[in-house]
């Protein structure tokens, strides 16, 4: 008894120092996995007020005349929704993976410019902050205080001070540019890090196809974040400083607005999605136990994606009068993009046709992603033409089709790389059991959610409303999109949980858990600070498959 309390008491003392020292260590970091691990937990908080604004709207839209929420608390929530969801949880969260995972798997020791890394986490950090601080003040919490209610695209003129007087778009407006400021100087540390911090051996013809499609998406990053962050000066501009841009009574124009925001915003899309791209060449060969079929092809694929995606910004803008020629361009480039994909999507499936498929919790997810990434560039097939875009643009038809690209293939792709890369960063696995839970769950629930949200669509139910009468037929679709999103909130919670109990009770990983080929795995779970003792020399696109079998070396599956 006594030696016992003897130890609770040094272990009393001790944490508290320690607890000051991990702050004061996480808080002053420039090691590229410390701060990887915080654009991720800042990321996954922020998926959880997003979530959570989700399901308040879909409470909201479950029965026909609801009064559960005011209208102007559902504008703020609907805003708050998607733009939380772009810019504070897709973008950290991959750039948090890419930080994490590029200099470890081309044997870097950390990343180019350790120093602007930690300064673009925090200014895009503090754009989070910035963008929730709206919501206090205004008309208060109660009234959900001022948060903005323009949407995540802020269309011009309703974003000029007459249509929106106060601060809340301005919070709006430098919570985007901050943001973009910290993008931005990722993207060039990436750019520099691929480019020039690759170990020995390391041919840009060996790069792991994730560093690759890093690369091409931090130039992307680099030609459509610059549009977004000068139209939020402009903004400002008319909004403070009397100039029009974007002002239709002073002769400025609101279309300018739409381009330049959707020159950003298309690209965006694929800034978003190309890493998911890349999560799967990872994943898919492991759990095929092949390698990946036609890395050239890939490479070639996702290059060409980055180049044609700058050019089919205006297909959200059918509707807004482009001409005939414009609506032809613009349906033409965005059919075009689907055979580069379709390129990706064939070498997937040739990776995973003979081989010896294992259905871990991350292949499960990677499946996932399959289909329903199929599933979501057919409706995008139809939306791109222009005649179909007529009918169904700003209707749940919508909605459903770009959730079914950021839900059904980011997210997905995103829960596969977590289950597979979790074990790397904390040194331990996730419960396959509740793995599997978490997949079921979530396939059911998005599936009920985002296949019958396209048929309210269909009928004309335009998005962004606030309520509906009864009797147009779209009650009972809304009751199940509603509950089907219930199930995702409680498939997240069954992740959460997961990953608490792992962090503390999961099984030890071991350096190589899923007997995996890249550099990352060639060190401790968790790597070292310095990641590899002895900087690493490669000699084919699997270094690690080359080490554990001597007798039939990689070279031989490249081409
Ligand atoms: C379970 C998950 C989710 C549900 C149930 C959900 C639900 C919704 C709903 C009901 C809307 C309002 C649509 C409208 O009235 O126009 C919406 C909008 C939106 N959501 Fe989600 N969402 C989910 C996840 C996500 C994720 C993961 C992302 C992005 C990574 C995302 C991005 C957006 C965007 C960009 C908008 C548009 C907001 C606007 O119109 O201003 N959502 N979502
Ligand atoms: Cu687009």
């Amino acid at each position: 008894m006594a030696t016992t309390t003897a130890v609770d008491l040094t272990s009393q003392t001790k944490p508290k120092k320690l607890l000051l020292q991990v702050a004061h260590d996480w808080l002053t970091t420039v090691d590229h996995k410390k701060i990887g691990i915080m654009y991720i937990v800042y990321a996954l908080v922020f998926l959880v007020i997003a979530g959570f604004m989700a399901m308040l709207i879909r409470i909201q839209l479950a029965v026909p005349n609801n009064h559960f929420l005011s209208p102007q608390v559902f504008n703020r929530l609907f805003t708050m929704h998607g733009t939380t969801m772009v810019f504070f949880v897709g973008m950290p969260i991959l750039f948090g993976f890419g930080n994490y995972l590029i200099p470890l798997m081309i044997g870097a020791r950390d990343m180019a410019f350790p120093r602007l890394n930690a300064f673009s986490f925090w200014i895009s950090a503090f754009g989070g902050i910035l963008l929730y601080y709206s919501y206090v003040g205004g008309s208060g919490l109660y009234g959900a205080g001022s948060a903005p209610d323009v949407s995540w695209w802020a269309y011009a003129p309703l974003t000029e001070k007459v249509f929106s007087p106060g601060h809340s778009t301005d919070y709006w407006t430098f919570s985007i540019l901050l943001s973009g400021i910290g993008t931005t100087g990722t993207a060039i540390n990436i750019v520099a890090t691929i480019l020039s911090m690759r170990c020995k051996g390391m041919t840009m013809t060996r790069l792991p196809l994730l560093p690759w499609i890093y690369l091409v998406t931090s130039f992307l990053v680099f030609v459509a974040v610059s549009p977004l962050t000068a139209a939020q000066i402009m903004i400002t501009i008319d909004r403070y400083l009397g100039a029009h841009f974007f002002d239709t009574q002073a002769g400025g124009s609101a279309i300018l607005w739409f381009h330049f925001f959707w020159i950003f915003g298309h690209p965006e899309v694929y800034i978003l999605v190309m890493p998911a791209f890349g999560f799967m060449n990872e994943i898919i060969p492991v759990f095929s136990r092949k390698a990946i079929f036609g890395y050239p092809a890939m490479v070639a694929a996702t290059v060409s994606i980055g180049f044609i995606s700058l050019s089919v910004w205006a297909h959200h803008m059918f509707i807004d009068g482009l001409g005939a020629g414009g609506n032809i361009f613009f349906t033409a480039a965005t059919m075009v993009i689907s055979v580069p994909t379709g390129i990706k999507i064939f070498n997937w499936l040739a990776t995973m046709w003979g081989g010896k498929i294992q259905f871990k919790t991350p292949m499960l997810f990677a499946t996932g992603f399959l289909f329903q990434f199929l599933g979501a560039g057919l409706t995008g097939i139809v939306l791109s033409s222009a005649p179909m875009d007529w009918q169904l643009n700003n209707t749940y038809f919508v909605v459903a089709h770009f959730h079914y690209v950021l839900v059904g293939a980011i997210l997905f792709a995103l829960f596969a790389a977590f289950y597979y890369w979790y074990p790397k960063m904390t040194g331990r696995m996730l419960s396959e059991r509740l793995g599997k839970w978490h997949f079921w769950l979530f396939v059911i629930g998005f599936h009920l959610t985002f296949d019958l949200m396209h048929v309210p669509g269909i009928l004309g139910m335009p998005r962004r409303i606030y309520t509906y009468e009864a009797g147009r037929g779209w009650d009972s679709w809304n009751m199940l999109v509603s509950a089907g999103g219930f199930i995702q909130a409680i498939a997240t919670v069954i992740f959460v949980v997961n990953m608490v109990w792992a962090f503390y009770r999961g099984r030890v990983a071991g350096p190589d858990p899923w007997d995996a080929w890249t550099l990352e795995w060639a060190t401790t779970s968790p790597p070292p600070d310095y990641n590899f003792a002895v900087p690493p020399s490669i000699s084919s696109r699997r270094p690690l498959w080359d080490l554990k079998h001597p007798e039939d070396v990689d070279s031989h599956y490249e081409y």
